[in-house]
């Protein structure tokens, strides 16, 4: 790729990570960038490792890409870590999976804290077991005045129930006068969903080859750019999210003029 930043560079060499990076800080980061975490179970499958393993594996990748998204200077991160739909899987997985969080926090917690990040959450806490739930809600705590990168974690989440939520409780506010059903618009309606607050995600990534949104933000999806690729979360790397924001940043400017 042609080196606009250095012209004495060789152009026949590949850019370098550190190069790459500062290409992308020197144009539109996408503020809002929403990831599906998807093939843990087949990275683990192709090793002959049991499910867990390529969880445990993907949860050191969360890491790795936090730290860069907070490098690029990406606003929010939304991660969707646990799904309504993850409940059928067999108990031992899903009781694993629950202890991720206290895992990823009792280690990750001090660096977040450090590095100015704030820890938030999507989805129903009320299922969650309490362990998890305090875990959580330690780091959101402990991190609510930090003003960097926001992680967002989308956990027991589902699009359409949130949406039907959002609907009844719009009801129950134009019952008690609250609110007036003419004043009922996209952006009224956006503030009844958990991700009040937040803006619409620019770029969502789905990894593992899947090209579907599995009831994933389909309110907030609405003008998201979309990058699929078929590379397993636990493989997906440094090289891969930058990639992520290269393609989106090269179809910003390719419709930017207009
Ligand atoms: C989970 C690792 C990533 C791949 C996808 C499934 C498995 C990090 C968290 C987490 C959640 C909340 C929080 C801090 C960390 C997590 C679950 C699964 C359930 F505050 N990774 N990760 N939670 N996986």
């Amino acid at each position: 790729m042609l080196n606009k930043l250095n012209p004495w560079k060789s152009q026949n060499q590949p850019s370098s990570l550190s190069d790459r990076i500062s290409q992308i800080k020197s144009q539109e980061v996408p503020a809002h960038i929403a990831i599906i975490m998807d093939g843990n179970g087949r990275w683990a499958k192709k090793r002959s490792l049991p499910r867990v393993a390529g969880h445990h594996e993907g949860m050191k990748v969360v890491r790795k890409i936090t730290r860069l998204a907070n490098k690029l200077g990406v606003k929010t991160l939304t991660l969707y870590a646990f799904s309504t739909e993850n409940w059928k899987r067999p108990k031992m997985e899903v009781d694993f999976l629950m202890k991720l969080p206290e895992e990823f926090l009792g280690t990750f917690l001090p660096e977040l804290v450090e590095e100015n990040v704030r820890v938030t959450m999507i989805g129903h806490k009320e299922k969650l077991p309490a362990h998890t739930l305090k875990a959580i809600e330690k780091a959101m705590e402990s991190t609510k005045d930090n003003t960097g990168l926001v992680l967002n974690f989308a956990l027991n989440y589902g699009s359409r129930v949130e949406i039907i939520e959002a609907v009844k409780q719009v009801l129950n506010d134009v019952d008690d006068g609250k609110l007036d059903r003419e004043r009922i618009d996209e952006e009224t309606f956006s503030s009844y969903l958990m991700t009040s607050g937040f803006q619409d995600p620019d770029l969502l990534i789905r990894t593992s080859g899947e090209i579907r949104l599995s009831n994933f933000m389909l309110w907030q999806l609405a003008y998201t750019e979309f990058f699929f690729t078929d590379v397993l979360w636990p493989d997906f790397n440094e090289e891969h999210f930058v990639e992520a924001v290269e393609v989106f940043q090269g179809r910003q400017r390719r419709y930017g003029g207009v």
